[in-house]
């Protein structure tokens, strides 16, 4: 590596006056103002993170756990986190550098569901049965608007977990096996026929589910035609709004598979499958979520099992809900749908965002890619498909700008785990570096990168679902406590809020930089070097006002890698802001890249010579 000269040092401050202190804390007032692309996002579970009112730990319900949902010991129930937890861990946010705080969903669940002995809570937030107010665990109406409040004050913004596909498991069905009903298709069971084509004739004049008319579906009336649903004695009007208690309003075809035809018609493991192709159902889910954005004014949607409801939903909910959002003064309101697939690829992901039209989708096949690259032995080459595949979006490369990238998530685990699995008997040395380069790339690469609550701390956990959900408060969770964290020797027995940890840190460090150059938030991005083997990539990232060039190179391979990497033919020297960069230019139009094992470099180009 060529080291600058004093000279040189003294030349780049000269023309680098926004350097990366400038950035260290987003006003209040200019959150309004940031695109979706320029946000630092941070995914959480507030049950898991901070138990700020013990009060509210069993949501106001008497009884044991199967009533309560609370066994704080227990992996599947609420462990007690709140809203108020969330509101008095901002300050720690912020240090992290998270500008867009992505909470799970905090609509009132069903607090307990599951067969017997296999009962589990709502603490994920996935099993709603009131759209209209937080779930008494995590705490009121007034404290969650007190926490966008105390957010928004802090230039923070706050995106909703959103769920249109379903609601909680109530309704059961009076033929078929209760603990998997098998669903039963389209073609098997038509709208005309009550349990069949040989029953009797329902729903006469009914043009089946793609006529989406007010007038079509007024002709439904009969919701027996493959099962016959029923709601449970007590449960009859658990759901709110109150149409939601109607069994018209849903599929009732028994459980999916998750592909074909079941994947959009079938309940998502018996929880109630919305008739979302219904102008009922449409009206009254955007009538839910626009209450919350002109009640909140919060700032956006992740919205759960995307890929689980009909475009038609989607092409009416989008624009109806950007319209209140606008009305309401959030011009950069934005949606981003979770699409997910075993083997995700862009063009897969990018239907949604073409034919669906939401705004954005959750980067399934960044994380795919980079799960290749740093787990899997790829050439970096992977990534460079990846980018190709920018065009696939509704609006192209630019759009691409905006997708919400990630390493590991809630479902699948975090990234730590998967390249454990991937690599097993990896030394918790080579897997922090990994981890740390994992997350140099997702925070300086094209989208708006999403830390999972915890990976900042070294949680690895020890699987997806519940085995990825540790608690960032004191843990009383056995098979949590056990599992090794990397870059810490704590354990998730004690509280995680460690501003000194090496991810914490590299995390804070490059939402700085990040924030400090518009070419990392919004610019352009164009491949500059791939290998088809473990090694250098490398991308350059333009300004969109002043046109001016940061350089990214990354090594995936375990060793020193060293490439002669494109720039643009006006660069002569590099100023660095992260990781290790030459001084100047080979060449006009070529650097030379030396970088140690899993090393990187974050280099602003200049066109004066050093
Ligand atoms: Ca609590
Ligand atoms: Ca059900
Ligand atoms: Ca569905």
């Amino acid at each position: 590596m060529i080291k600058l000269t004093l000279a040189a040092v003294l030349a780049l401050s000269l023309v680098t006056p926004a350097i990366a202190q400038d950035a260290a804390a987003p006003s209040a007032d200019s959150f309004r103002a940031r695109a979706p692309s320029d946000e630092v996002v941070y995914f959480v579970l507030p049950d898991r993170f901070e138990n700020g009112d013990p009060k509210n730990d069993r949501g106001g319900i008497k009884g044991d756990r199967l009533q309560s949902g609370f066994d704080p010991a227990a992996k599947g129930f609420y462990h007690g986190g709140d809203l108020k937890g969330l509101s008095e861990k901002l300050p720690y946010l912020q240090k992290l550098g998270i500008t867009a705080i992505w909470v799970a969903p905090i609509f009132k669940n069903k607090a307990v569901q599951g067969p017997k002995g296999d009962e589990s809570a709502g603490y994920h937030g996935y099993w709603i049965t009131d759209f209209t107010r937080p779930d008494p665990h995590f705490g009121t109406a007034d404290e969650f608007r007190a926490f966008v409040a105390a957010a928004h004050g802090m230039g923070m913004k706050v995106y909703m977990d959103i769920i249109t596909n379903h609601t909680a498991d109530v309704i059961r069905y009076r033929e078929g096996d209760a603990a998997n009903y098998a669903y039963r298709s389209r073609g098997d069971y038509p709208y005309s026929r009550q349990g069949g084509t040989s029953g009797p004739a329902i729903n006469a004049g009914f043009k089946g589910d793609e006529d989406s008319s007010e007038a079509n579906f007024a002709r439904l009336t009969n919701p027996d035609y493959a099962y016959t649903p029923y709601v449970p004695k007590g449960e009859e009007h658990v759901k709110v709004p109150a149409w939601l208690n109607d069994p018209d309003y849903y599929h009732n075809r028994g459980n999916s598979t998750f592909t074909g035809e079941d994947s959009r018609f079938g309940d998502f493991s018996g929880l109630d499958d919305l008739f979302t192709e219904n102008p009922r159902v449409r009206q009254g889910m955007v009538a839910i979520y626009a209450d919350w954005i002109k009640r909140y004014g919060i700032d956006g949607y992740r919205i759960d099992t995307a890929r689980h409801v009909d475009p038609g939903f989607w092409q009416a909910f989008v624009p109806a809900i950007l319209d209140t959002a606008h009305a309401r003064g959030i011009p950069n309101f934005t949606m981003f749908g979770e699409v997910f697939k075993d083997v995700p690829d862009n063009g897969y992901i990018a239907q949604y965002t073409r034919r669906d039209h939401l705004p954005a989708v959750l980067d399934f096949a960044f994380q795919s890619a980079m799960r290749e690259v740093l787990g899997r032995g790829k050439g970096t080459v992977v990534l460079n498909e990846l980018y190709a595949g920018d065009v696939l979006y509704e609006g192209g490369e630019a759009a691409a700008l905006n997708l919400p990238t990630f390493l590991g998530n809630h479902d699948m685990g975090r990234f730590a785990m998967l390249l454990k699995a991937d690599m097993p008997g990896i030394s918790p040395d080579e897997l922090l570096k990994r981890v740390m380069l994992g997350h140099a790339m997702l925070m300086t690469l094209r989208g708006a990168p999403v830390i999972y609550y915890g990976d900042e701390q070294g949680f690895v956990g020890t699987g997806g679902d519940q085995l990825a959900r540790e608690d960032m408060m004191p843990s009383k969770v056995a098979a949590y406590n056990a599992s090794q964290l990397i870059g810490t020797a704590a354990t998730t027995a004690s509280d995680n809020f460690d501003e000194n940890h090496p991810l914490f840190r590299l995390i804070s460090e490059l939402s700085a930089v990040r924030r400090a150059h518009p070419a990392l938030m919004h610019g352009r991005q164009v491949v500059r070097h791939y290998e088809q083997g473990p090694g250098v990539f490398a991308v350059s990232r333009f300004d969109p006002a002043s046109g001016a060039e940061i350089v990214l190179a990354f090594n995936t391979a375990a060793t020193a890698h060293s490439a002669n990497v494109v720039v643009g033919y006006d660069g002569r020297a590099f100023e660095t802001l992260s990781g290790t960069c030459p001084a100047q230019v080979a060449a006009p139009g070529s650097a030379h890249f030396e970088l140690p094992a899993f090393g990187w470099a974050v280099c602003r180009v200049s066109s004066k010579a050093p």
